[in-house]
């Protein structure tokens, strides 16, 4: 599958573009009934939300390192149908780096928080910021239980560090930064549903206010060209070429 000239050129203006109805019901269904059965086991790699606040809450966040869990998580992250869409917004063949977003993102109904404003760059270490997400709605997602917001363009901007908080968070109650965030936008995202967002787009969600879980997956690819630091975190994990 290919996106129109008219997607590619939404994505290179937004840094961010929604595929609707992408992945068979039938297959989130396989991948959600293995990502509860992960979460059930809690096993390691994971973060809590205690990392994200200074709190000592430790309901579960996300599950880190997925693709080497189960063959559903791995199949969804080769998939094959979505390599030439992959292609196409990073202008280079896909290459799957297992790092960072290799996840099972969750938010759980009460205890969860807010996700500051950040671009996901922020901890990555890459030549050049050729990176793209792949964000799968595993159910609904909506205002009502945390779904992502984005700042249009915002992967076009420099930003000077002071508009930054020490944790990285692009920071509100600063004039420049609220007229922007003021620009922000969401999709009501059903099953199925892919975002690809670019690794300088800015986006952030609100905690999950309703008594049911929000569990999403998130992948990351970046293009050939663009190498890994050696020496960082970025390096230290196999990269899968998406040919
Ligand atoms: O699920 C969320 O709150 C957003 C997650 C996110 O943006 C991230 O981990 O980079």
């Amino acid at each position: 599958m290919r996106l129109t000239a008219q997607e590619c050129e939404q994505f290179e203006r937004d840094g961010f573009i929604l595929l609707h109805g992408f992945a068979p019901p039938e297959r989130c269904d396989t991948i959600l009934e293995a990502a509860k059965a992960e979460i059930e086991k809690r096993e390691a790699p994971i973060e809590t939300e205690g990392e994200y606040v200074d709190t000592d809450n430790l309901t579960l966040r996300r599950l880190r390192q997925v693709y080497d869990r189960r063959a559903a998580f791995r199949d969804w992250m080769t998939d094959p149908e979505i390599r030439p869409m992959l292609a196409q917004v990073l202008h280079d063949t896909p290459v799957l780096t297992l790092a960072h977003h290799n996840s099972i993102m969750t938010k759980m109904p009460s205890r969860s928080t807010e996700t500051c404003w950040h671009q996901d760059r922020r901890y990555w270490h890459f030549e050049n910021d050729n990176l793209v997400s792949v964000w799968l709605a595993l159910g609904d997602e909506t205002m009502d239980n945390g779904v992502l917001e984005f700042i249009p363009g915002s992967h076009r901007l420099d930003f000077t560090p002071e508009q930054f908080d020490a944790k990285t968070c692009f920071m509100t109650g600063l004039p420049e930064n609220d007229a922007l965030i003021a620009k922000k936008v969401h999709f009501d995202l059903q099953k199925g549903d892919v975002v690809l967002f670019h690794c300088r787009t800015l986006h952030h969600a609100f905690a999950n206010q309703t008594q049911t879980s929000k569990i999403s997956f998130v992948y990351t690819v970046k293009g050939a060209g663009n190498a890994a630091l050696p020496g960082t975190r970025s390096s230290d994990y196999p990269e899968i070429e998406l040919a």
